[in-house]
């Protein structure tokens, strides 16, 4: 496949509004992000990925924009953004965007225009519907609300969204609305950003038929809608192919065969892209459909698209609590998972603290938890009559807070976080977990994502090798190769809380990283090795 900056970049995600706070008001900001780019250089990433930081009431942190052109007031101002953008470049880092384009906040004044009148310029920019023998038009549930479809009174119709009540869904079916998004996309990369990653861009198009669904917890029906990939191709004619910068689309509910119709270089829609399959369908590890995933995109998208890695971010609980282990084997398990995502076929996304691995929370009541999709199911469920504690109790491995509490600076006051109160609470294992504490030593999580990076910067083979797996059936090991012209990796690991048989033999003089140390020939709990080989010519 074409060599391009991008497919050999490594991206590190800020949650800006956690990540370090400058003035004391208890939310991270764009300068504390700027401070800290010489930190995530020196981890050795290439690309910033920054959370929506535009004007927004704040519903859903940020996902929910009143205006597109301006910096909300808790990250900072746009000349922070500037001199940011201007700081990363000078350090060889790239800064991508979040675009949130399917749906506004309830605050821009498009919304405040369009609902004030059925008359007005701006009602068609979103999507009404007559109420259905007095109710909302069908059953379909919504992300974050028991119903897609909020009634409207002054109009007297229902305003569809698929997320929050306060998130109503933009109408792409509208040209002029399109264009107005197309012009603020140029704004920003007229600015000299160096890409998009897009939020649920697999949602612009909705669904035609309203029939009531069998299954409203179903969500699909939200996605991948007919009209999806024209309004992408325009985007892509209209915007992106005037520019050198990399798009990474969020595509909940593909499969490879539909994700590649996203993906596929030669139908210019978008570069790479989030797929759901691990996040929403492996709620606990499962090694074996884990494999399955895995190769499957593999082959799907082979010569013809490119993946992206990534086992957690804002809205997904911390990997090594949830896919690891968070206890006694917590740096091994961190260092695991990172090799995962380095050395599998595309793209690694490190999430904010993933490098030093910083692990989930649980709060004891629903008081201290902030994330409005949690809350809004909480609430829900409790109305239903369901015990408040066990309500509680399910939703806490799987609430998005788990991902959102402080970055762990030092072992100071507030992890060195904040001067002042942080909006969420810092994770008491601060004091030992800490960026700080991590860069001293050298057996350290932060060491070790140094070590992956350099290796996968060194050799293309962990880039654009062939992948193959060598032990689909087995359930605690993993072992893969990849392979490009005479250079050979072999990665093997061990996903258990058990000692392991090496299950082949390796040369071990050509052992090149490990995140254990450890001569047996036995596998450790969590430990990771790679391997390389030249192969006789
Ligand atoms: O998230 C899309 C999304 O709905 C999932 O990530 C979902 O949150 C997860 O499966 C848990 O239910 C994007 C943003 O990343 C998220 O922060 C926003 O809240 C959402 O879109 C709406 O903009
Ligand atoms: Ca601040």
């Amino acid at each position: 496949m074409k060599q391009t900056w991008w497919k050999e970049a490594v991206v590190y995600q800020v949650y800006w509004r956690s990540f370090l706070d400058t003035n004391g008001d208890g939310y991270g900001d764009l300068e504390g992000v700027r401070q800290k780019l010489p930190y995530i250089k020196e981890l050795g990433a290439d690309v910033v990925w920054l959370n929506p930081f535009y004007v927004s009431p704040d519903r859903d942190n940020g996902y929910d924009i009143a205006d597109y052109y301006k910096v909300m007031d808790k990250a900072g101002t746009m000349e922070d953004f500037e001199r940011l953008l201007d700081e990363a470049h000078a350090l060889g880092l790239k800064v991508i965007l979040d675009l949130v384009v399917n749906h506004t906040s309830d605050e821009h004044p498009w919304f405040l225009e369009a609902k004030a009148s059925q008359d007005s310029s701006k009602r068609d920019y979103y999507i009404w519907h007559d109420p259905v023998n007095g109710g909302a038009p069908n059953n379909w549930r919504s992300y974050f609300a028991p119903s897609c479809w909020e009634y409207e009174a002054v109009s007297e119709q229902y305003y569809y969204h698929s997320f929050a009540v306060e998130q109503p869904d933009l109408n792409w079916e509208n040209t002029t609305l399109r264009q107005e998004i197309y012009q603020m996309m140029r704004f920003w990369l007229d600015k000299g950003i160096d890409g998009f990653r897009m939020d649920v861009i697999n949602l612009l198009a909705k669904r035609k038929n309203l029939s009531d669904v069998d299954n409203p917890y179903d969500l699909s029906y939200l996605a991948n809608n007919p009209g999806i990939h024209e309004y992408l191709q325009e985007m892509h004619e209209e915007v992106l192919r005037h520019y050198d910068c990399m798009t990474v689309g969020e595509i909940p509910f593909v499969t490879p065969e539909e994700g590649l119709l996203y993906v596929d270089e030669s139908r210019r829609e978008l570069d790479t892209l989030f797929h759901f399959q691990i996040a929403d369908e492996m709620p606990t590890w499962d090694m074996h459909r884990f494999k399955q995933i895995q190769r499957d995109w593999y082959e799907g998208l082979k010569g013809r698209g490119w993946n992206s890695q990534f086992l957690n971010n804002h809205d997904h609980t911390r990997q090594v609590t949830r896919y690891g282990n968070d206890r006694e084997h917590r740096v091994a398990s961190a260092k695991l998972l990172a090799t995962l995502t380095h050395t599998l076929p595309g793209m690694p996304y490190i999430y904010q603290g993933e490098e030093i691995g910083m692990t989930g929370v649980t709060f004891d009541s629903i008081d201290d938890y902030q994330d409005i999709a949690m809350i809004n199911r909480y609430n829900e469920e409790v109305a239903k009559g369901r015990d408040p504690r066990a309500v509680l109790e399910s939703l806490q491995l799987l609430s998005r807070d788990n991902s959102r509490t402080p970055m762990q600076w030092t072992d100071e006051s507030q992890a060195g976080f904040t001067t002042g109160e942080p909006w969420m609470s810092v994770n008491p294992n601060y004091v030992d977990v800490n960026v700080e504490a991590d860069i001293q030593r050298e057996d350290s999580v932060f060491r070790y994502y140094q070590q992956l990076i350099q290796l996968r910067k060194s050799h293309k083979a962990l880039i654009y090798g062939e992948f193959t797996d060598l032990l689909p059936e087995d359930e605690a090991l993993h072992g893969y190769e990849r392979t490009l012209g005479e250079i050979r990796f072999t990665i093997i690991l061990n996903h258990s809380d058990e000692t392991r048989e090496f299950p082949f033999e390796l040369d071990p003089k050509t052992l090149v990283l490990q995140n254990i140390e450890n001569n047996d020939t036995r596998l450790l709990p969590h430990e990771a090795r790679i391997y390389m080989t030249k192969a006789a010519q």
